[in-house]
């Protein structure tokens, strides 16, 4: 635990962070608070005004702090890291960050493909898909909206499962043999439209991460066709890059 500020091999506005960051990381500070002015740091810690401001600018910019004009430095909401690197389904996510997964099914039916989706999972415009719209939740709060169509031969039995209450990775995984091995996914921003933001519990025109995802089972065959929208304020998509060896 870092309590001081001290004259150590580590410059002080790092130590300041990390100072910061404890407090932060304990739940001294939560998120909206507001933290001690750059004054009040420097009697505090025994600093200079710079050394406060360098490690407060830098917690800015890291996005753990936010600034408010003539308010102050206030600590910032912690978004959901979620990896690229593994192929993994909300459910494993969010159990893997401790949080409790939920999900509110707002539609489970078999639809028949639109030109996106059919052209996705390489089938048939108008041939029927299992269709499930989810608002899915984390420790009941609402995080991303959900559309996944399904292809697979015998994808309408998933009509007999309650996805509040199943994983749908697990049940093609474990249940319907069909293993997740791939997936293609695209990121971009966007505004929530009205619809999204009423669910999503944000205002219009807040922003929002949409993602299309097109899941791979075996022998190449493209199982799912998923659209998401993510809000802005609560996630963060992480992924980590190899340069080639030349
Ligand atoms: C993720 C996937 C979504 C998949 C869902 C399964 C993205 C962008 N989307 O949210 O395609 O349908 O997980 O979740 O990551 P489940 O196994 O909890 O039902």
């Amino acid at each position: 635990m870092v309590e001081s500020v001290s004259s150590g091999p580590l410059p002080r506005y790092h130590q300041l962070k990390e100072v910061i960051r404890d407090r932060i990381r304990r739940g001294e500070w939560s998120p909206g608070d507001l933290i001690p002015s750059e004054r009040e740091l420097c009697e505090r810690y025994g600093i200079s005004r710079m050394t406060a401001r360098q490690s407060i600018t830098e917690l800015v910019s890291e996005g753990l702090l936010y600034r408010e004009q003539g308010k102050g430095t206030f600590v910032s909401r912690t978004k959901i890291a979620q990896q690229l690197l593994r192929l993994t389904g909300f459910t494993e996510d969010m159990r893997a960050r401790e949080q409790r997964p939920g999900a509110k099914v707002l539609s489970a039916e078999m639809w028949p493909a639109d030109d996106a989706a059919a052209e996705r999972l390489r089938i048939k415009v108008g041939q029927p898909v299992y269709r499930l719209r989810r608002l899915r939740l984390a420790d009941s709060e609402p995080l991303a909206l959900e559309t996944s169509c399904i292809n697979f031969i015998g994808c309408e039995r998933l009509l007999d499962y309650n996805l509040e209450q199943h994983s749908l990775y697990h049940l093609l995984d474990a249940t319907f043999d069909v293993p997740l091995l791939e997936a293609d996914q695209e990121l971009e921003a966007d505004l929530a439209g009205e619809l999204e933001s009423g669910l999503l519990e944000v205002a219009i025109g807040s922003p929002v991460l949409r993602t299309r995802r097109v899941t791979i089972t075996r022998r190449n065959q493209p199982v799912e066709f998923a659209t998401s929208v993510y809000r802005g304020d609560t996630y963060r998509f992480y992924t980590r890059m190899v340069r080639d060896q030349r």
